[in-house]
């Protein structure tokens, strides 16, 4: 089956806020969860480029609001979509102080950029029932507009058994598993984004 294959991916900012963010015409996609979860990983894995966002092993490494520009090719057509890789929340190493501005930033940019279309949450697939990704969703779900799509997507699956990620896949039917070391997994995000934002109904052979 024919899925959208990215062509290219280019970095466009970084900001601080919302109200240093780039212009809002193009559907977003935004990736959000815990720190160190994997966030920029699978930008890098979805548009197949090493560093595209910066990864890093220390928790914190993203600390601004990054947007990429993304063009696929489906149906020997070109169809854009931003990405948008979120600091994680959850992270205590910085001042309090530090702590309470992102976060404030954050929350306001993920309930009021008008442009995102998909919000992609990024769990742990070895922590599924974290108490902090519970928050999240719920706080997310309060507020979604009806032409905005919530996915779970669980990283770092090649740490789990595979009678573990059965009984993942159990527990959350609907959600997407991936890992970013073994690069799988990618085919359904950017299905369901696609889906979503262009209302694709029928897949090409
Ligand atoms: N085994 C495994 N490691 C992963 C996977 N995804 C990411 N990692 C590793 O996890 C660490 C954190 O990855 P990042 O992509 O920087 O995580 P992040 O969510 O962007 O982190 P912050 O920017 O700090 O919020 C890195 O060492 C990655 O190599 C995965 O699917 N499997
Ligand atoms: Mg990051």
């Amino acid at each position: 089956m024919a899925i959208p294959r990215v062509v290219e991916a280019n970095f466009i900012k970084s900001a601080q806020s919302l109200a240093d963010s780039v212009d809002d015409t193009i559907s977003e996609v935004v990736f959000l969860g815990r720190s160190n979860v994997g966030k920029s990983s699978t930008i890098n894995g979805l548009t197949s480029r090493k560093n595209l966002a910066k990864s890093s092993s220390t928790p914190g490494k993203t600390q601004l609001i990054n947007f990429f520009d993304v063009r696929y090719v489906y149906d020997e057509k070109d169809w854009n979509i931003r990405f948008v890789d979120l600091p994680g929340f959850g992270y205590a190493k910085v001042s309090k102080e530090l702590k309470e501005v992102w976060q404030k930033n954050l929350v306001n940019f993920i309930k009021h950029r008008v442009s995102i279309r998909v919000f992609v949450h990024l769990r742990d697939a070895r922590h599924p029932n974290a108490q902090i990704d519970r928050d999240v969703e719920e706080y997310i779900k309060k507020f979604i507009r009806g032409d905005q799509l919530y996915i779970n997507v669980f990283t770092k699956i090649d740490k789990l058994k595979m009678k573990e990620k059965r009984a993942l896949k159990r527990k959350f039917p609907d959600s997407i598993t991936i890992s970013n070391s073994k690069r799988i997994g990618y085919e359904h995000i950017h299905k369901r984004a696609f889906e979503h934002i262009f209302g694709v109904k029928e897949w090409l052979n």
